[in-house]
């Protein structure tokens, strides 16, 4: 690895920065990509966002494929909710927040559009668990945690555990 990235972890403040959106779209994008997506695999999860690695831009990586072997990199992702009807529960995990799981609830049918590497266009309407991963991580991006979803009491709960460590 070029750069070496390390994950912050919940309560870190720099985690709730918003990220910029990539403008350029150059090596350096490429590389830094191409370091989360290794260090993703290494910690075995099946996504990471930019700002989990202290580089606040709009980026992120996802392989939800059993195989680990369907690298995924969406620069500058937005999604739309088409209907609030079908909404997913899922268990969630979060490398920001070691340790623990928590149930989630979120809309089911969205429209994504996000840019490739090389600036490219893209719209889709994904579903199951890449439609969970993807929320997950935007929420990243805009300083936002799955903590959050839940009541107040259970996040300061996880905050003066994790802070122990
Ligand atoms: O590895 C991860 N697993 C996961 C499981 C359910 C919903 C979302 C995720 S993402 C998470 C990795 C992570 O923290 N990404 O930000
Ligand atoms: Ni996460």
């Amino acid at each position: 690895m070029s750069n070496v990235l390390k994950i912050l972890k919940f309560p870190d403040p720099r985690l709730r920065k918003v990220a910029v959106p990539v403008e350029k779209f150059d090596k350096s994008l490429q590389n830094l990509a191409d370091d989360m997506l290794e260090l993703m695999y290494k910690e075995n999860g099946i996504g990471l966002a930019a700002t989990q690695v202290d580089r606040h831009i709009r980026l992120i990586v996802i392989d939800i494929s059993e195989e680990r072997d369907s690298p995924q990199i969406f620069v500058n992702p937005s999604f739309e909710v088409i209907s609030d009807d079908s909404m997913l529960s899922f268990e969630e995990g979060c490398l920001s927040v070691p340790g623990f799981n928590e149930e989630i609830v979120r809309p089911d049918n969205i429209v994504l559009r996000w840019q490739d590497i090389n600036g490219n266009e893209h719209i889709d309407s994904p579903s199951g668990l890449l439609t969970v991963c993807i929320q997950h991580e935007i929420d990243h991006l805009d300083g936002k945690l799955m903590v959050d979803y839940i009541s107040p009491m259970k996040r300061d709960r996880i905050k003066k555990k994790l802070l122990k460590k």
